[in-house]
């Protein structure tokens, strides 16, 4: 099945500047800022630039390097807040809500970084 992207979802409205963010880190190809409406201490979203409306869409759509830059813009946030399990950091868990049954309710791709205390076994 194919993806329609609405250019006027809230994010791409961010990505061009209409809407202001609180940006955490901008890569090439991705952009990181804390979520307006946070779940946790820490509770940032990582977007592509690119029109992508899920993970699967982004993955059967976009570049290696879009794909790359994405992982790696996660990876950026991790190390910028200091989570890594692995570099004393008290960890974090990452979150990618897709549609109906993800409770997805902006359709553009977007990953939630969630740290700053303990998530439980879900985070509802
Ligand atoms: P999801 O259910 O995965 O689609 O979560 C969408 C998230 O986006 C939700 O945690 C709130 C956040 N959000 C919605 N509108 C805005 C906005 O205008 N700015 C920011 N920073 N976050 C937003």
């Amino acid at each position: 099945m194919g993806y329609t992207y609405d250019h006027e979802n809230i994010f791409a409205k961010i990505l061009r500047g209409e809407i202001p963010n609180d940006t955490v880190l901008e890569t090439e190809h991705s952009l990181a800022f804390n979520d307006i409406a946070p779940q946790s201490p820490v509770h940032v979203l990582v977007i592509p630039k690119g029109p992508y409306v899920t993970w699967d869409h982004f993955i059967d759509a976009a570049s290696d390097a879009e794909i790359a830059d994405y992982h790696r813009a996660m990876r950026q946030v991790i190390d910028k807040l200091g989570l890594s399990p692995g570099e004393d950091g008290q960890g974090y868990r990452v979150i990618v809500n897709s549609g109906a049954a993800g409770v997805q309710e902006v359709m553009h791709l977007h990953t939630h970084i969630c740290s700053g205390r303990d998530l439980g076994r879900m985070i509802p």
